[in-house]
């Protein structure tokens, strides 16, 4: 009887919706059937500042997303949403593969069907820092028991060892210079290599006259280093703000050793106004702490001496 009872309910409630469904069917005032809730995308950020192997966080904003919903980036890797709400969806990706555009496909959820793959992102390649070349010819290397600088070719070089640097890549095609933007060398040129910007020198008599030396205590006293750096950032040089002294293995990486002393051993064209005379670096002396090291840009050989000296400064910052 209650079994009866069911089917008799049931088959009402069946009868009802097959008449309603008739009715809707036969209206003449049909309403549209797409759902309001199409999921849409409309942009993604940021837009072209990836770098291949870097994590960079990536939104993609839109409409009506489900809270589900993911993104894959094309050669590359995603974590899991940090923020998913029906606008905006937020992870961390770090690209892969080579430079160039990559597709941003968003999915209803992760393995799901695919909502948008209209945005991409433009990933630019990752800088590797070289060390440059040292500028050593081929002229300029060692035989046995001398120390007279001889063809790279001679039988006693070789004898000597036949793996020195002027046999296996001698000279100066190793390094590399630019400009930095529209500003001057005497303001700052960038290392292609290493990827470092160094201030340029002027001989105007300012601040940053390659004439001027300093001592190098490091505490921000009147002609020391420290102060100069100080007073090089509030000049915002070259538009940076984070100059300071270079480390002496820096500072060596821009000595050319194919010129002779006096010097100056560097090249002289992207670095005017050097000095052919000692440096200071920020490398502290192991020995004593009343001493740190720097590089002779007369003979290009990197040494140490008393903090109180007064010697020339060319600051540094990174690159890239
Ligand atoms: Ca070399
Ligand atoms: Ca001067």
């Amino acid at each position: 009887m209650k079994k009866k009872l069911q089917y008799f309910v049931h088959g009402v409630a069946l009868a009802a919706t097959l008449l309603l469904a008739a009715c809707g069917g036969s209206s003449s005032t049909t309403t549209t059937t797409t759902p309001t809730t199409t999921p849409t995308v409309s942009a993604v950020t940021p837009a072209t500042s990836a770098t291949i192997g870097t994590a960079v966080s990536i939104t993609v904003t839109g409409a009506n997303l489900p809270l589900t919903a993911v993104f894959t980036l094309q050669d590359g890797t995603c974590n899991s949403p940090t923020i998913n709400s029906a606008t905006t969806i937020t992870q961390s990706c770090t690209p892969g593969g080579s430079a160039g555009t990559k597709t941003i496909t968003v999915l209803t959820a992760s393995g799901g069907t695919v909502i948008d793959a209209s945005q991409t992102i433009t990933v630019a390649a990752a800088f590797v820092a070289n060390l440059p070349d040292t500028g050593i010819t081929d002229q300029q290397c060692y035989q046995a028991g001398s120390n007279t600088l001889v063809s790279c070719s001679s039988a006693g070089a070789i004898a000597l060892n036949d793996q020195q640097d002027g046999m296996i890549t001698p000279g100066t095609s190793g390094m590399s210079y630019s400009a930095v933007g529209a500003y001057p060398l005497t303001s700052c040129v960038q290392d292609n290599k290493t990827g470092l910007i160094w201030e340029g020198k002027t001989d105007d008599g300012g601040l940053r006259d390659k004439d001027n030396t300093y001592t190098n205590y490091g505490d921000s006293r009147t002609g020391d280093a420290s102060a100069y750096v100080t007073a090089v950032n509030a000049t915002s040089l070259c538009g940076y703000t984070d100059w300071r002294l270079p480390t002496a293995d820096e500072l060596q990486m821009i000595v050319d050793y194919s010129i002779a002393y006096p010097g100056p051993t560097i090249n002289s064209t992207w670095f005017p106004n050097t000095v052919g005379n000692a440096y200071w670096s920020a490398s502290p002396y192991a020995g004593a702490s009343s001493s740190a090291w720097g590089v002779n840009f007369g003979y290009g050989n990197v040494g140490f001496d008393y903090r109180n000296d007064s010697y020339y400064v060319r600051l540094v910052r990174a690159g890239q």
